[in-house]
């Protein structure tokens, strides 16, 4: 065993080190291996120079919380439903497919297609544009599985990049932290267009209509299907209406996120009608989909992307071309999820078993919305909070500012993003005082 550095003069740290490591590595091979350790051996790391990165704004929320011993802690950052009891949750439905999986002995592990399971691509296109979709009685879209929301909308993305004109993509003001990056990163130049009015809590749709009238021809725009993430705020029917006809007569081209369909209203119909709208104008565009919230299929990474084309030849060919985007990425998708999801949505039974709890996820939701409204406002606290109740989906966009969320999270083991969006979702009942009394206490507090 020869590890010493016999020609090299070390510091008292180093020695210390160097026996250290000696000690360990004769522990290792206690028998009579011998080891040369090579000149590499302690020399400077390649990646030496790596810089340390800062935590994901919202992922790392949870990483903070998880190391908080408060018994008093509450994770209203990341978007994941609570029970009551403030417990993940599974559904029935799917606990009761993955049993069917289960069961059924003629299931394979086999890889899938590259655009993964055809059931799966067909049945997600039909919930998200409707059974009577022109598209899809014209059989002008293409569907992939893919993984989630957020690899939707990066294959998406890198589709545009290699086979649209247009490399330039609107995204709204705010929006979910992840999509500049997911765009960026795959090749596209991200600008962005007035959504959020902070006086009102409401949307500014002036500046919205000013901002996509102002962008190139062709641009590229992320529209959130409902339950704008962060700010709970959708356009009405009418202010749709009124950006589709925008978006079609400058040809711009929508690429829809829908990472909420049901939780805004409960309905999985009603949610889906902003992108129903432009699909009925027979235009070209993109949809994302993901399970991850309306199943409750977070981690199976389970969701889709659509695009629908004008004819049925384009459509082919834009699939052949999602196959070449896809298969140098991840080759193709993971079975489990998609087959959960395929076991539901095409048995009427279980498929009308997932409405109902997806329905009490929104309902309960909504009443927190109104539990809260109610306990702030009993505090008296100053400001306007009716957009507790006015907001839709999983997210409150407080208005609360990032040192008013510091406070919360050092003072009350509340934990939320630092824009002061709140997860409705994570919240109960019981849980509802301790919160209303720390956003008095910060309002109150902090400017
Ligand atoms: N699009 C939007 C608008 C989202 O809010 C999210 C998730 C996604 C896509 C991606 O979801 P997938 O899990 O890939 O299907 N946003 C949540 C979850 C945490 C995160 O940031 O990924 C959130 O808390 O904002």
């Amino acid at each position: 065993m020869d590890i010493d550095r016999t020609n090299v003069i070390m510091s008292p740290l180093e020695r210390r080190l160097n026996t250290i490591s000696r000690h360990l590595i004769q522990g290792c091979f206690s028998d009579s291996t011998s080891i040369v350790a090579s000149p590499a051996f302690y020399g400077a790391s390649v990646f030496q120079n790596v810089a340390q990165a800062p935590e994901d704004p919202i992922l790392g929320v949870t990483v903070a919380f998880n190391k908080d011993p408060s018994p008093l802690k509450l994770n209203l950052g990341v978007g994941a439903y609570r029970t009551e009891e403030g417990k993940p949750l599974v559904l029935n439905v799917v606990r009761r497919a993955e049993q069917l999986l289960v069961n059924d002995l003629y299931r394979k592990k086999e890889y899938l297609p590259i655009t993964g399971l055809s059931d799966f691509n067909k049945l997600s296109a039909k919930l998200i544009l409707g059974s009577e979709s022109p598209a899809i009685l014209e059989n002008r879209l293409a569907t992939a599985q893919c993984l989630s929301g957020t690899g939707s909308l990066r294959v998406g993305a890198e589709f545009l990049t290699k086979h649209y004109h247009q490399r330039t993509i609107y995204i709204p003001v705010p929006t979910w932290g992840n999509h500049p990056k997911i765009f960026m990163m795959a090749g596209l130049s991200v600008k962005t267009y007035r959504y959020y009015d902070p006086t009102t809590h409401g949307l500014n749709f002036k500046g919205l209509l000013e901002d996509l009238s102002a962008a190139p021809n062709g641009a590229i725009v992320l529209l959130h299907a409902c339950a704008h993430n962060p700010t709970g705020v959708d356009p009405t029917q009418d202010q749709w209406e009124h950006i589709r006809q925008l978006i079609r007569s400058k040809n711009l081209l929508p690429f829809f996120d829908s990472a909420y369909q049901g939780f805004a209203s409960g309905s999985l119909d009603t949610d889906a009608q902003s992108v129903r709208m432009f699909v009925a104008d027979g235009g070209d565009c993109l949809v994302a989909q993901s399970y991850a919230k309306n199943m409750g299929l977070y981690g199976e990474r389970v969701g889709a992307l659509t695009i629908v084309c004008k004819t049925t030849d384009v459509a082919r060919k834009v699939e052949s071309q999602m196959k070449l985007v896809i298969r140098p990425m991840y080759s193709n998708p993971p079975i489990h999820g998609a087959s959960i999801v395929t076991t539901i949505l095409k048995d009427r039974n279980m498929f009308y078993e997932w409405k109902l709890e997806l329905k009490a996820m929104a309902d309960r939701i909504i009443s927190m919305r109104r539990q809260l409204y109610d306990a702030v406002s009993a505090r008296g606290t100053p400001g306007t909070w009716n957009h507790i109740i006015k907001q839709i989906g999983m997210f409150t966009f407080t208005g609360l500012n990032s040192k008013q969320v510091s406070f919360m999270t050092s003072e009350y083991h509340i934990y939320l993003t630092s824009d002061g969006r709140i997860s409705m979702a994570g919240l109960s009942s019981d849980k509802v005082p301790h919160l209303a009394d720390a956003i008095h206490a910060a309002v109150t507090s902090i400017a």
